[in-house]
Parts: C-alpha cells; sequence; structure tokens
C-alpha cells in the first residue's frame, strides 16, 4: 500500500507508544502554528501533499496496515495508532468524505477463489536408528565395510581430540574450547562426502571434517592454544580456517562458490554453520544469493538445538531449518545429524547436484549439543541433565558400533586398538604443540593486517616492549 494514500486515512501510525504522550502535551500554541503552516501549504499547493505528515511532529506517513473504508485505518498487527490532531484542536485537515476508498485486497481475491501458487515439503532422511539398525537399504557406498570403518575412525578420532583438548583447557595448556561431544556425524559424514578438490568453510565445531579433511591434530591444538599457526595449515591448502564470529563465513563461502562457477571449476565449496547462525543476516543473504546464482555450494547447519543458552525454540518459530532454503529457492532438507550414514549421504548428493551445476543444497543436520557451549560455559545454569541425558542414547559413535558389530564388521579386539591408535596419536599430537614455542605478541597484530594501522602500531611497539621486559 503507498503511503500518500495510506495518509489520507483518518488515524495516524506514530512511531512508537512512548510518542503517545507528547504528543497529547503539545502546547495548543505550537499546535495552531503549525495548522496555520498547513493551510498556507494546502493553498499554495492547492492538494493534500506530504506537509500532512509533517502536521503530527513525531508522527509519521503510514507504510502499512489496512484501509478498511473511510476513516479507519487498520495498522498492521503490533501497530499502535493515535486519533490525528483534528480532534484535538479542530484543525483543518481532509475530512473523511474526501478520503478516496481503496479496494481491500481481500475484495480484489476472494477467499474461495484463492489459488495456491506454491507448494513445499521438506525431507527427513535416516538410515541407522539410534541402536544402529538399518531402517532401510544402506546407500551405495556402505556396501565397502572399509567405508563404514573410516567413518567410525574419524568420529573416534575427533571424540578423542576433543577430549583431550578439554582437559589441556582445564590444566592451562589452551584457550576455550568449543567440544564437539555428540556432533561427531555431522563434521564427518559432511567431510567424507567431500571430494579434495572442494573446499570447506567451517565453523568452530568441524574438528572432526578438518582432521578427515587433513588438517593435523597438532595445528588444532596450536589454533585452540591462541597460535596464529594453527590457521595456517599445510592441508588442505585451500579450506578456510576456524570461523568463531557466527556465520560470517557464509558470504565468503558464497565467494568461493562464485570463484568455482566463473572459472568454470568442477569444484563445491562446503560450508557449516549452527543453528543459531541461521537467525544471521550473513547467512539468509548467502543463501539468497547463492539461489539467485545456482552456485555451486552446499550449506550444512549443525543444529545441535542451542546457542549458547538459547535453545532452538527461542531462536526460530519456523518448524525446520532447512525450510529456510525455500525462501531463497533453492532445495532444503532435514537428515539425521547423529547418522553418519545418513550425513554422508544426503551431503554427497548435493556434492555431486552442485558439481553437475544443479545448484546449492541447504542440508540441515539434527544433533544435540552433550558437553557445554564451551569451556568458558556452565550449562547446568540453564538446562538440567535431565534434559541431557535422553540425547546420549542418539550417541552417534555408538549407533554406528552397533551397526558393525552387528554386521561381523567389529569386534571387540578392533576397538580396543582402535582406541590405543588414536590414543598414541593424540598424545604425541600434545607432545609436539606443547614443546612449540609460543609466538611472540606481534604476530597478533602481523597476522591481521597487511600494513598495520597507526594506532595499532604503537600498541605493537608496547606489546613487544613488554615482552622483552
Ligand atoms: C558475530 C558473533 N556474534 C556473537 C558471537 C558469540 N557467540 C559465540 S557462539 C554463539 C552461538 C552460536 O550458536 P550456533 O550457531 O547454534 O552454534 P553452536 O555454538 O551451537 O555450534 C554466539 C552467539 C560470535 N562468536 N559471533
Ligand atoms: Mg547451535
Amino acid at each position: 500500500m503507498r503511503n500518500t494514500q495510506a495518509s489520507l486515512a483518518t488515524e495516524f501510525r506514530c512511531q512508537s507508544p512512548a510518542a503517545a504522550p507528547k504528543f497529547r502535551c503539545r502546547q495548543v500554541g505550537q499546535i495552531v502554528v503549525n495548522c496555520l503552516i498547513y493551510n498556507i501549504l494546502l493553498i499554495l499547493r492547492g492538494r493534500l501533499s506530504g506537509a500532512e505528515k509533517d502536521f503530527l511532529p513525531g508522527g509519521r506517513e503510514i507504510a502499512d496496515g489496512t484501509i478498511d473504508g473511510p476513516g479507519s485505518y487498520r495498522p498492521a498487527a503490533g501497530v499502535t495508532t493515535y486519533r490525528r490532531a483534528r480532534n484535538i484542536v479542530g484543525c483543518h485537515m481532509p475530512s473523511a468524505e474526501k478520503i478516496v476508498e481503496l479496494p481491500l485486497l481481500a475484495e480484489a481475491v476472494p477467499e474461495a477463489d484463492a489459488a495456491v501458487v506454491a507448494r513445499f515439503e521438506i525431507h527427513y532422511s535416516r538410515f541407522l536408528d539410534p541402536k544402529g539398525n538399518a531402517l532401510r537399504p544402506l546407500p551405495d557406498f556402505a556396501a565397502d565395510p572399509a567405508e563404514l570403518v573410516a567413518l567410525y575412525r574419524g568420529m573416534v578420532l575427533a571424540r578423542a581430540f576433543d577430549a583431550k583438548a578439554v582437559a589441556l583447557q582445564r590444566t592451562g595448556r589452551l584457550g576455550t574450547f568449543p567440544s564437539a561431544l555428540g556432533q561427531e556425524a555431522v563434521a564427518v559424514g559432511l567431510a567424507a562426502a567431500m571430494r579434495k578438490e572442494d573446499v570447506f568453510l567451517p565453523s568452530f565445531r568441524e574438528h572432526g571434517a578438518q582432521l578427515w579433511r587433513g588438517v593435523s591434530l597438532v595445528e588444532l591444538f596450536l589454533f585452540w592454544g591462541g597460535d596464529e599457526r594453527g590457521s595456517d595449515f599445510a592441508v588442505p591448502r585451500e579450506d578456510f580456517p576456524i570461523c568463531v564470529p557466527v556465520g560470517t563465513h557464509a558470504p565468503h563461502a558464497v565467494g568461493v562458490a562464485l570463484a568455482f562457477k566463473l572459472r568454470r571449476e568442477k569444484r563445491v565449496a562446503v560450508c557449516a554453520f549452527g543453528d543459531g547462525a541461521t537467525s544471521k543476516g550473513d547467512v539468509a543473504e548467502a543463501l539468497n544469493i547463492a539461489g539467485v546464482w545456482r552456485l555451486p555450494l552446499v550449506f550444512v547447519i549443525n543444529n545441535n538445538h542451542w546457542a549458547i543458552s538459547l535453545p532452538l525454540a527461542q531462536q526460530t518459530a519456523a518448524e525446520t531449518l532447512a525450510q529456510k532454503a525455500v525462501a531463497a529457492g533453492i532445495e532444503g532438507e532435514q537428515v539425521d545429524g547423529n547418522d553418519v550414514v545418513a550425513v554422508r549421504e544426503a551431503v554427497g548428493r548435493a556434492v555431486v547436484k552442485a558439481q553437475a551445476g544443479g545448484g546449492p543444497t541447504l542440508i540441515e543436520a539434527l544433533t544435540y549439543r552433550l558437553s557445554d557451549h564451551t569451556t568458558a560455559d556452565d550449562a547446568r545454569r540453564y538446562r538440567s541433565d535431565a534434559d541431557v541425558s535422553p540425547h546420549w542414547a542418539e550417541d552417534p559413535i555408538t549407533r554406528l558400533r552397533n551397526y558393525l558389530v552387528g554386521r561381523g564388521i567389529w569386534a571387540k579386539t578392533d576397538e580396543e586398538a582402535l582406541l590405543s591408535e588414536v590414543a598414541a596419536a593424540v598424545d604425541k599430537a600434545v607432545e609436539t604443540y606443547l614443546a612449540i614455542p609460543p609466538q611472540s605478541a606481534e604476530t597478533i597484530f602481523d597476522f591481521t593486517y597487511d600494513t598495520v594501522p597507526k594506532d595499532l602500531a604503537e600498541q605493537r611497539r608496547a606489546a613487544l616492549a613488554g615482552e622483552r621486559e
């Protein structure tokens, strides 16, 4: 509805309810002066103009709402309206008769004839139930037991790294760390679905994916130990570093995918972020333009149902996060994020589609954060153990192990061998990490700026001087 039409209605919408008392208390004299100016303007211009809106200081043209007919403006829900000044000082204002009646939208399209112009469905997929039973035939890749064992090993390694990182932080040898306990299937499943030449843009809870793709345990410890060299990993050279700012890497993923498209490279960008990130403008914008440009891009929502202390129900009123794809004109689907087979399959399909020119996909992986948000958090302050404990039954590692054991692919001896192999690898990496001399303080400036700004150059000098003391 156009503002000029709405401004003819006999009620005004003020900027906020707080504006009302101010408006009512306005001195009559001042209002009379305003009326005079208004009348002069009417005479000069011979018609109603935007001056009307200036009549009520603090008032605004109506931008939305419904005109039901002369004299009745129905505001949009939640908008407070106030009677116009005529009712208070009898100033000349357009009468109701002068109001042009506009056809209501509802009249223009009678409800009975309203056509459905679009319908959408969000699909959910899962192969293994929480006990590890196959609910349907597994995807082709699972025909090779080695593939499933690799997924299992990837998740076990991620969990071992995770546990050690928490222990190191607790003993003052690592910085704040975000555990991914219980979320290993999302990271490992998505990484296993990618090809070497694709580019991964992680958030901060996907170390399982980074390890799968070749980032070393030492590099990850360095990063979480506050050492910038942890972002300078040797392999995979073109993957992006961990992104702690929530969702800000989603537009970067658009840039990566656009580059692939422009260069006609058959590569795909995969970008992971949390449920909380889906409320960010960065993510909405990235989804939108990825759809417009039909980019080779796969978005994976690591939906652990919490954004620090904010539960999913308070994050969004949407039934699913996958449906955010609908508004962007791209495909969206849900997957059981504790079923690594399902994650691997869904992301794999999306990668193949993107590579073939089929455009982006949004995959919402449903999982649960079993740990605190980070080592700086105490989740018991906002959720009880009783809230968390049922989710242990969904543990992705136990689920796949049960399946492997049930199929005779995995035995107790395999498990013992894997656990000691992984523990040895993690211990060795810790030893290496702790033996690396910390970086000097100036690196914080040097890794952030190509040319350090003047004021920071001073801070840099001070930091260096402090270090020498
Ligand atoms: C831009 C930005 N705002 C706020 C924060 C503080 N912060 C860190 S994690 C987080 C919640 C993120 O929730 P979600 O996206 O669900 O990811 P999760 O931590 O659950 O993996 C917030 C608000 C931040 N890191 N970056
Ligand atoms: Mg979350």
